[in-house]
Protein backbone atom coordinates (compact mmCIF):
# COMPACT_ATOMS: atom_id res chain seq x y z
CA UNK A 1 0.00 0.00 0.00
CA UNK A 2 1.48 3.42 -1.02
CA UNK A 3 0.81 6.13 2.09
CA UNK A 4 2.82 8.82 0.84
CA UNK A 5 2.01 12.21 1.01
CA UNK A 6 2.79 13.40 -2.03
CA UNK A 7 3.04 12.09 -5.65
CA UNK A 8 5.92 14.06 -6.88
CA UNK A 9 9.35 12.90 -6.63
CA UNK A 10 11.92 14.11 -3.67
CA UNK A 11 15.26 16.37 -4.59
CA UNK A 12 17.95 14.61 -2.93
CA UNK A 13 21.59 15.76 -3.03
CA UNK A 14 24.88 14.21 -1.38
CA UNK A 15 27.27 16.21 -0.66
CA UNK A 16 31.19 16.26 0.34
CA UNK A 17 34.66 16.00 -0.24
CA UNK A 18 35.59 14.52 -2.90
CA UNK A 19 36.69 10.07 -2.22
CA UNK A 20 34.16 10.39 0.57
CA UNK A 21 31.86 7.85 -1.71
CA UNK A 22 29.31 10.15 -3.12
CA UNK A 23 28.72 8.42 -6.48
CA UNK A 24 28.90 4.76 -4.34
CA UNK A 25 26.20 5.80 -2.31
CA UNK A 26 24.21 7.70 -4.83
CA UNK A 27 23.77 4.67 -7.40
CA UNK A 28 23.19 2.43 -4.47
CA UNK A 29 20.68 4.65 -3.21
CA UNK A 30 18.76 4.33 -6.53
CA UNK A 31 18.93 0.49 -6.50
CA UNK A 32 17.44 0.45 -3.36
CA UNK A 33 14.61 3.19 -4.21
CA UNK A 34 13.51 1.19 -7.14
CA UNK A 35 13.92 -2.20 -4.78
CA UNK A 36 10.91 -0.20 -2.69
CA UNK A 37 8.73 0.35 -5.97
CA UNK A 38 9.97 4.37 -5.88
CA UNK A 39 10.49 5.68 -9.40
CA UNK A 40 14.36 7.08 -8.83
CA UNK A 41 16.90 8.25 -11.17
CA UNK A 42 20.33 9.41 -10.42
CA UNK A 43 21.71 12.85 -11.41
CA UNK A 44 25.30 13.89 -11.26
CA UNK A 45 26.67 17.64 -11.70
CA UNK A 46 28.61 18.55 -13.19
CA UNK A 47 26.90 16.98 -16.31
CA UNK A 48 29.52 16.27 -18.52
CA UNK A 49 27.65 15.68 -21.24
CA UNK A 50 26.38 18.95 -22.59
CA UNK A 51 28.53 21.75 -24.29
CA UNK A 52 28.51 23.79 -20.77
CA UNK A 53 30.01 20.00 -19.15
CA UNK A 54 32.39 19.76 -21.47
CA UNK A 55 34.12 22.94 -20.56
CA UNK A 56 33.87 22.63 -17.60
CA UNK A 57 35.66 19.04 -17.78
CA UNK A 58 38.33 20.55 -19.87
CA UNK A 59 38.54 23.12 -17.03
CA UNK A 60 39.13 19.99 -14.37
CA UNK A 61 41.31 18.19 -16.39
CA UNK A 62 43.71 21.10 -16.72
CA UNK A 63 43.50 21.25 -20.52
CA UNK A 64 41.67 24.75 -20.66
CA UNK A 65 42.41 27.67 -18.34
CA UNK A 66 39.35 29.96 -17.24
CA UNK A 67 38.86 32.53 -14.71
CA UNK A 68 37.68 31.87 -11.37
CA UNK A 69 34.29 33.58 -11.65
CA UNK A 70 33.90 32.50 -15.28
CA UNK A 71 34.01 28.59 -14.10
CA UNK A 72 32.34 29.22 -11.52
CA UNK A 73 28.80 30.61 -13.97
CA UNK A 74 29.73 27.72 -15.70
CA UNK A 75 28.78 24.96 -13.07
CA UNK A 76 26.12 27.33 -11.98
CA UNK A 77 24.72 27.23 -16.05
CA UNK A 78 25.03 23.92 -16.18
CA UNK A 79 22.38 23.39 -13.39
CA UNK A 80 20.29 26.12 -15.00
CA UNK A 81 19.95 24.13 -18.44
CA UNK A 82 19.21 20.84 -16.24
CA UNK A 83 16.48 23.03 -13.91
CA UNK A 84 13.32 22.72 -16.15
CA UNK A 85 14.00 18.86 -16.85
CA UNK A 86 14.86 18.24 -13.20
CA UNK A 87 11.36 20.01 -12.45
CA UNK A 88 9.08 17.76 -14.62
CA UNK A 89 10.92 14.95 -13.52
CA UNK A 90 10.02 15.59 -10.08
CA UNK A 91 6.51 17.00 -10.42
CA UNK A 92 5.84 13.40 -12.64
CA UNK A 93 6.88 11.32 -9.39
CA UNK A 94 10.47 10.37 -9.96
CA UNK A 95 12.76 11.05 -6.97
CA UNK A 96 16.24 12.53 -7.84
CA UNK A 97 19.24 11.37 -6.11
CA UNK A 98 22.04 14.11 -7.16
CA UNK A 99 25.75 13.74 -6.88
CA UNK A 100 26.47 17.38 -5.83
CA UNK A 101 24.52 20.28 -6.76
CA UNK A 102 24.65 24.48 -6.01
CA UNK A 103 26.66 23.38 -2.65
CA UNK A 104 29.81 22.55 -4.64
CA UNK A 105 29.09 24.71 -6.49
CA UNK A 106 29.88 27.73 -3.66
CA UNK A 107 31.62 25.40 -1.42
CA UNK A 108 34.67 25.36 -4.38
CA UNK A 109 34.46 28.26 -5.29
CA UNK A 110 34.57 30.46 -1.97
CA UNK A 111 37.58 28.22 -0.78
CA UNK A 112 39.42 29.75 -3.62
CA UNK A 113 38.72 33.20 -2.20
CA UNK A 114 35.54 34.28 -3.85
CA UNK A 115 33.05 36.06 -1.63
CA UNK A 116 30.41 33.62 -0.66
CA UNK A 117 27.54 36.08 -1.66
CA UNK A 118 28.86 36.82 -5.15
CA UNK A 119 28.85 32.86 -5.09
CA UNK A 120 25.65 32.22 -3.55
CA UNK A 121 23.86 34.54 -6.21
CA UNK A 122 23.70 32.28 -9.42
CA UNK A 123 21.64 29.39 -7.56
CA UNK A 124 19.09 31.65 -6.42
CA UNK A 125 15.93 30.12 -8.18
CA UNK A 126 17.58 26.46 -8.82
CA UNK A 127 15.15 23.98 -7.18
CA UNK A 128 15.15 24.01 -3.73
CA UNK A 129 16.61 20.17 -2.41
CA UNK A 130 14.16 18.04 0.40
CA UNK A 131 17.15 16.30 1.75
CA UNK A 132 20.71 17.54 1.59
CA UNK A 133 22.99 14.67 3.27
CA UNK A 134 26.43 15.42 3.89
CA UNK A 135 29.02 12.63 3.64
CA UNK A 136 31.19 13.90 6.80
CA UNK A 137 35.17 12.70 6.08
CA UNK A 138 38.28 14.30 7.19
CA UNK A 139 40.94 15.71 4.31
CA UNK A 140 42.96 13.19 5.27
CA UNK A 141 41.06 10.09 5.70
CA UNK A 142 39.63 10.17 1.96
CA UNK A 143 42.80 11.30 0.04
CA UNK A 144 43.83 7.89 1.72
CA UNK A 145 41.69 6.09 0.01
CA UNK A 146 43.58 6.79 -3.34
CA UNK A 147 42.63 7.22 -6.20
CA UNK A 148 43.04 11.00 -6.55
CA UNK A 149 43.27 11.61 -9.85
CA UNK A 150 44.59 14.47 -11.63
CA UNK A 151 41.85 16.71 -11.72
CA UNK A 152 42.67 20.11 -11.01
CA UNK A 153 41.05 20.16 -7.34
CA UNK A 154 42.22 16.88 -6.00
CA UNK A 155 44.84 18.00 -3.17
CA UNK A 156 45.04 17.75 -0.26
CA UNK A 157 45.39 21.28 0.85
CA UNK A 158 42.71 22.69 -1.68
CA UNK A 159 40.18 20.20 -0.02
CA UNK A 160 41.05 21.39 3.08
CA UNK A 161 39.93 24.24 2.43
CA UNK A 162 36.91 23.14 0.55
CA UNK A 163 35.93 21.05 4.09
CA UNK A 164 36.19 24.56 5.77
CA UNK A 165 33.81 26.09 2.97
CA UNK A 166 30.92 23.62 3.70
CA UNK A 167 31.38 24.06 7.46
CA UNK A 168 30.58 27.76 6.69
CA UNK A 169 27.77 26.57 4.64
CA UNK A 170 26.38 23.85 6.79
CA UNK A 171 22.60 24.33 7.79
CA UNK A 172 20.99 22.81 10.81
CA UNK A 173 18.31 21.02 8.47
CA UNK A 174 21.78 19.06 6.71
CA UNK A 175 21.61 15.27 7.65
CA UNK A 176 25.42 14.18 8.59
CA UNK A 177 26.63 10.71 7.87
CA UNK A 178 30.30 9.47 8.73
CA UNK A 179 31.51 8.36 6.01
CA UNK A 180 34.34 7.04 7.13
CA UNK A 181 31.83 3.67 8.19
CA UNK A 182 31.86 1.01 5.98
CA UNK A 183 30.43 1.27 2.86
CA UNK A 184 27.39 -0.69 4.07
CA UNK A 185 26.82 0.97 7.32
CA UNK A 186 26.85 4.40 5.27
CA UNK A 187 24.41 2.70 2.65
CA UNK A 188 21.67 1.97 5.60
CA UNK A 189 22.34 5.37 6.93
CA UNK A 190 21.00 6.79 3.76
CA UNK A 191 18.16 4.59 3.12
CA UNK A 192 17.24 5.28 6.79
CA UNK A 193 17.19 9.31 5.80
CA UNK A 194 15.49 8.83 2.87
CA UNK A 195 12.46 6.51 4.00
CA UNK A 196 12.16 9.51 6.73
CA UNK A 197 11.41 11.93 4.09
CA UNK A 198 7.74 12.02 3.70
CA UNK A 199 8.14 12.59 0.16
CA UNK A 200 10.11 9.08 -0.26
CA UNK A 201 8.29 7.16 2.61
CA UNK A 202 6.44 4.50 1.71
N1 LIG B 1 32.69 21.10 -8.58
C1 LIG B 1 32.75 22.49 -8.49
O1 LIG B 1 33.81 23.06 -8.32
N2 LIG B 1 31.61 23.22 -8.60
C2 LIG B 1 30.39 22.63 -8.79
O2 LIG B 1 29.37 23.32 -8.91
C3 LIG B 1 30.34 21.19 -8.87
C4 LIG B 1 31.51 20.47 -8.75
C5 LIG B 1 29.03 20.51 -9.10
C6 LIG B 1 34.30 17.16 -10.17
O3 LIG B 1 33.20 16.67 -9.46
C7 LIG B 1 34.83 18.38 -9.49
O4 LIG B 1 33.96 19.49 -9.70
C8 LIG B 1 34.91 18.21 -8.00
C9 LIG B 1 34.07 19.34 -7.44
C10 LIG B 1 33.94 20.31 -8.55
N3 LIG B 1 36.30 18.38 -7.66
N4 LIG B 1 36.83 17.88 -6.70
N5 LIG B 1 37.33 17.45 -5.83
P1 LIG B 1 32.95 15.13 -9.42
O5 LIG B 1 31.68 14.88 -8.70
O6 LIG B 1 33.11 14.59 -10.81
O7 LIG B 1 34.12 14.61 -8.48
P2 LIG B 1 34.44 13.18 -8.36
O8 LIG B 1 35.80 13.10 -8.93
O9 LIG B 1 33.35 12.33 -8.92
O10 LIG B 1 34.48 12.86 -6.82
P3 LIG B 1 34.91 11.42 -6.43
O11 LIG B 1 36.37 11.39 -6.34
O12 LIG B 1 34.27 10.44 -7.36
O13 LIG B 1 34.38 11.16 -5.06
P4 LIG B 1 33.07 10.40 -4.54
O14 LIG B 1 32.06 10.27 -5.61
O15 LIG B 1 32.66 11.09 -3.32
O16 LIG B 1 33.58 8.97 -4.11
P5 LIG B 1 33.40 7.51 -4.77
O17 LIG B 1 33.80 7.57 -6.19
O18 LIG B 1 32.10 6.94 -4.42
O19 LIG B 1 34.49 6.74 -3.91
C11 LIG B 1 35.85 7.09 -3.97
C12 LIG B 1 36.70 5.84 -3.63
O20 LIG B 1 36.52 5.49 -2.26
C13 LIG B 1 36.34 4.60 -4.44
O21 LIG B 1 37.48 3.86 -4.65
C14 LIG B 1 35.39 3.85 -3.49
O22 LIG B 1 35.36 2.49 -3.73
C15 LIG B 1 35.99 4.19 -2.14
N6 LIG B 1 34.98 4.22 -1.08
C16 LIG B 1 33.74 4.78 -1.12
N7 LIG B 1 33.11 4.64 0.06
C17 LIG B 1 33.96 4.00 0.88
C18 LIG B 1 33.87 3.58 2.25
N8 LIG B 1 32.79 3.79 2.99
N9 LIG B 1 34.94 2.95 2.77
C19 LIG B 1 36.06 2.74 2.02
N10 LIG B 1 36.21 3.10 0.74
C20 LIG B 1 35.16 3.73 0.17
MG1 LIG C 1 32.10 10.88 -7.65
Amino acid sequence: EDNRVESRGALVVLEGLDRSGKSSQCSRLVSFLERQGISAELWRFPDRSTNVGQMISAYLANTSQLDDRTIHLLFSANRWEKRSLMETKLTTGTTLIVDRYSYSGVAFSSAKGLDLEWCKAPEIGLLAPDVVIYLDISPEKAADRGGYGGERYEKLEFQKKVAESYKVLYDASWKVVDAFQSIEDVEKELQDIVLDNPITSL
